[in-house]
């Protein structure tokens, strides 16, 4: 292979962006090394195995992926905002709509919300951790390589072309013969094997390390979501590692699982990623209605309303959303039974939504509504998401959805579903659990402003395009000619894009005006809120509780607060605390290392990456850690200091 082939070249903004990588990665070592802060990443951060440290570094990385996707995003608006423009040409816009896609979903929504989950669940369980650390730190590490692998696909032997559904045979080796694909398949199985660690790992946390008499029903919603949600993980995934694995052998080892010909076929591909990807969107979503839940009844002064219909509501989203995926192809000919059926299946699950949206209206009927930032994108959500949700069921009739497949109606539809879906959750969730993380309060002003700016300029993007798709704009089209009328409604989802980029800016120098000045909390509990995660001190100190808490109730916090009804009685002990390992994030590493080498077909330095692979789990598995022992003296020494008290 040629060096031209092998590095991304002819375009200036590829040099601009090669560039600034190159730059920032100077400027990290300079800076770290200047003040001598390589130790304290490695030790603290790099080989950490604790849950609120993990789950701070996969929403850092989010959030980095967020700022990706969205340059991604806003290059599309550009490019589609006035007809024919020359911007970027058409294999260059494919390249950015599939990386988009698959940054957005994989490597933004759901680390945001895995991160989440990792910093709030055994909080909300009253546990030390989650039930296996150190495979917490491998599922970070893995998730993290992966999207450093797809993403280095984008100067190194270019990015994949395909949609991130990567439909067959256009993703096959035959009409897509850059490495892009192969980047795809590595790397999203590279994350997958992480995410699907995750899963297991938050089951056997949820199941088996909740505080003692924190019955299942008597778990906070959030909780409950992400147990949900993990179940889903682990049937979905293990269906996209297949996926993924025939694809690699497709491309890389010319085997014909997706091909036309040969027995091969293309349909097999579109099923199993939809078997996997519809389940996947519920991944994204079910985590949201807890966090809505969790900040809806804490600002209403209430209880949630409906509690064990929005479990059950979630058990049966959960179930359905395995039984929807052919709806993503109505049109592929499988005929009027298969697609009735689907039909029906996708509509049902408008109804334990709908009852979902029901119950958080009724959890704000005559409550004390304090309008936080929190609060107001959870507010914001329900009417948008309901658009979302209704334009579902439309696309759900197969039969019109005829008229609207793959047009822009559909990518409007799933804007509005995803973003107030997820996006709005994970901002509401960050600016929520911020102050129990990092013991301060993100500004309220600017928190707000950012919410008017994202919350409207959202609409102005999204709101335009259903009406470029029934006007018969296609999807995923890189540009139009003037007397098709679709310039101006492009220009002004363009505009919309921009006052998004705005809203997200704002968001982001809140973080660092309030890490200057925002004041200190002294209360484990500045929003008065209901559940146990609040019952410890901010910022949490590595064991999160000094005693294992005791629950009697529902909103264990809310029940100490007004009726008296203590968590904490039982005596302080010594805590055993697991300590940390730098294997993990060698081995994603060397993970990575592994699928580099696959994409480009080096086998000889894939074999030897993949026996470093099997070394390095060989020996963690014989590794003794005996942890480490927090003494009594020590926990009421941090105790004292975190509340704030001199000792
Ligand atoms: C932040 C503002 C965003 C804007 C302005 C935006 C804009 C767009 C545009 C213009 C397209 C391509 C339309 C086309 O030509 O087919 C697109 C596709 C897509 N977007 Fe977004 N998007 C945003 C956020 C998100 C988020 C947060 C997610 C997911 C959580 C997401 C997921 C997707 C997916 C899955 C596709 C389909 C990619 C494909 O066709 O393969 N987007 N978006
Ligand atoms: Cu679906």
């Amino acid at each position: 292979m040629k060096w031209d082939e092998f590095f991304v070249t002819g375009e200036p903004m590829i040099y601009g962006a090669m560039a600034s990588i190159v730059l920032a990665t100077i400027a990290i070592i300079v800076g770290l090394t200047y003040f001598k802060k390589w130790g304290y990443l490695w030790r603290e951060w790099l080989t950490t195995v604790d849950h609120k440290r993990i789950g701070v570094m996969y929403i850092l990385s989010a959030l980095i992926m967020l700022f990706r996707g969205g340059v991604d995003a806003i290059m599309m608006r550009f490019q589609t905002a006035v007809p024919e423009n020359t911007f970027l040409d058409s294999q260059h816009y494919n390249e950015v709509f599939t990386t988009h896609g698959l940054v957005m979903i994989l490597f933004m929504a759901m680390p945001f919300i895995i991160g989440i989950m990792n910093v709030v669940v055994p909080l909300q369980i009253g546990a030390r951790d989650v039930a296996f650390p150190r495979l917490n730190a491998i599922s970070f590490w893995l998730f993290f390589f992966g999207a450093m692998l797809l993403n280095l696909s984008f100067v190194i032997g270019g990015s994949p072309d395909a949609g991130w559904t990567a439909y067959f045979p256009l993703a096959s080796i035959e009409f897509s013969p850059t490495v892009g694909n192969n980047y795809y398949s590595l790397a999203l199985q590279i994350s997958g094997i992480g995410t699907l660690l995750t899963g297991i790992n938050f089951i056997v946390t949820i199941l088996k390390m909740r505080a003692p008499g924190m019955k299942l029903m008597r778990m906070p919603m959030f909780t409950w979501s992400s147990l949900i949600t993990s179940v889903i993980i682990t049937f979905a995934f293990p269906v996209l590692t297949i996926a993924l694995a025939l694809m690699m052998f497709d491309r890389i080892f010319g085997s014909q699982f997706f091909t036309m010909a040969n027995g091969g076929m293309d349909m097999l591909w579109a099923n199993l990623f939809w078997v996997w990807g519809h389940p996947e969107v519920y991944i994204v979503i079910l985590p949201a209605f807890g966090i809505y839940s969790e900040i809806i009844s804490t600002f209403s002064k209430k209880n949630l309303y409906g509690y064990s219909s929005m479990v059950w509501s979630m058990v049966i989203i959960s179930l359905l959303s395995f039984l929807v995926w052919a709806h993503h192809f109505y049109t592929m000919g499988q005929g009027a039974m298969v697609n009735g059926f689907f039909s029906i299946t996708t509509m049902a699950i408008s109804v334990p939504t709908g009852v979902k949206i029901f119950n958080w209206l009724f959890t704000m009927r005559k409550g004390k509504i304090s309008f936080t930032t929190p609060m107001l994108y959870s507010l914001a959500f329900i009417p948008i998401f309901t658009i979302g949700g209704v334009t579902g069921v439309m696309l759900a009739m197969a039969s019109a959805d005829y008229q609207y497949h793959n047009t822009m109606f559909l990518v409007a539809h799933f804007h509005y579903v995803l973003i107030p879906g997820t996006v709005f959750a994970v901002i509401a969730g960050f600016h929520y659990w911020f102050p129990k993380v990092f013991g301060f309060k993100l500004n309220d002003r600017l928190g707000k402003h950012a919410f008017w700016w994202i919350a409207i300029s959202f609409n102005v993007t999204f709101f335009p395009l259903f009406f470029l798709g029934l006007k018969g704009m296609t999807r995923r089209m890189y540009t139009y000619s003037e007397e098709t009328g679709f310039g101006p409604l492009n220009m002004l989802s363009f505009v919309g894009a921009l006052g998004l980029a705005i809203g997200f800016a704002i968001l982001v120098y809140n973080i660092y005006y309030s890490i200057r000045y925002s004041p200190r909390e002294t209360n484990g509990d500045p929003w008065d809120a209901r559940t146990l995660e609040w019952a410890t001190s901010s910022p949490i100190p590595a064991y999160n509780f000094a005693v294992t808490p005791n629950v009697k109730t529902r909103d264990a916090l809310w029940a100490a607060k007004h009726d008296n009804i203590s968590i904490f009685d039982e005596e302080i002990k010594p805590i055993h605390l697991p300590s940390n390992t730098g294997k993990p994030i060698i081995l994603g590493a060397i993970f990575f290392a592994f699928g580099f080498a696959m994409v480009f077909s080096w086998f000889i330095p894939a074999i030897i990456a993949g026996i470093g692979i099997i070394i390095v789990m060989a020996t963690m598995s014989f590794d003794r850690d005996h942890g480490i022992t927090v003494s009594v003296k020590e926990i009421m020494e941090t105790e004292k200091k975190l509340r704030g008290e001199t000792l």
